[in-house]
């Protein structure tokens, strides 16, 4: 197996149908599983889910005992998977299956013998309503003035990986928002590539306001705060 696409999901039961589809179709060069996890939904997910895995076997369905957020729900995913290299995204259907095989191929050839390349997608032509996008603009600016991690966009759910390098990363709820900023005071390397976004086409959004702004402000002091105690460690056997 090459490569595990790990989808956080918290009540997408009107979306994950299709995006499964999407996958399957677009990843046919592939040997992939794809690790749903979900976050305590309170809709129909699980039993959409139960339905599609009994004809594809190569979905996995991990379940949270209770809703834990979406960036313990990657990293559960992420410790599931069983390949080295994993791509994440949303489960809403708003990223692009057909952009993972460019990025898988990218981080392929950026890695090389390192495994510290994080590929991160940018939404350039974001499909949000006017209040998303203007204020995803200015806490992109903020952040990216504040922790100069230099992506113009990292609140993207479409990143590619080495799964152990992650791990490695500091774990705590919202921090899928800096796994940019994460890799680059560890000594890893980014690379922005420009990725297809769409519209929401069913379900509801999980972030508002104040579940996303506020909660923002105060982990970018906590994001800073781990920069400056960050070290780039390499050593090698004698
Ligand atoms: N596991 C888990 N996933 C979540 C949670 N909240 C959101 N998600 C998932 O994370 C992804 C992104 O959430 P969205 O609500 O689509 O966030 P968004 O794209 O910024 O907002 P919209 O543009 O309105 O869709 C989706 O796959 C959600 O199902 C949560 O509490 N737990
Ligand atoms: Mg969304």
């Amino acid at each position: 197996m090459n490569l595990s696409v790990v989808i956080p999901v918290f009540n997408e039961a009107q979306s994950i149908g299709s995006l499964i589809t999407e996958i399957s179709d677009a990843l046919v060069k592939i040997d992939y599983e794809i690790v749903v996890v979900d976050d305590y939904s309170l809709d129909e997910t699980v039993n959409v889910l139960t339905k599609i895995q009994s004809s594809n076997k190569r979905l996995r369905i991990i379940k949270h005992e209770r809703n834990y957020g979406q960036s313990f729900a990657v990293r559960s995913g992420v410790k599931c998977a069983k390949s080295t290299w994993i791509a994440t995204l949303d489960g809403d259907g708003q990223n692009d299956p057909s952009d993972i095989p460019r990025l898988f191929d990218a981080l392929i050839k950026k890695s090389g013998k390192n495994k510290n390349i994080l590929i991160a997608g940018h939404r350039y032509k974001r499909k949000d309503s006017w209040l998303k996008r203007i204020s995803s603009k200015y806490a992109n600016k903020v952040r990216s003035n504040l922790l100069k991690d230099e992506v113009p966009d990292t609140g993207c759910g479409l990143k590619l990986f080495s799964r152990d390098y992650f791990l490695d990363l500091p774990s705590f709820n919202h921090m899928h928002r800096y796994i940019p900023a994460l890799y680059i005071s560890r000594g890893g390397v980014v690379f922005s590539l420009e990725v297809n976004h769409r519209h929401r086409k069913k379900g509801f959004s999980k972030y508002g306001f104040n579940n996303r702004f506020w909660v923002g402000i105060t982990d970018l002091f906590g994001v800073m705060w781990l920069q400056k105690r960050s070290k780039k460690i390499s050593f090698k056997e004698n």
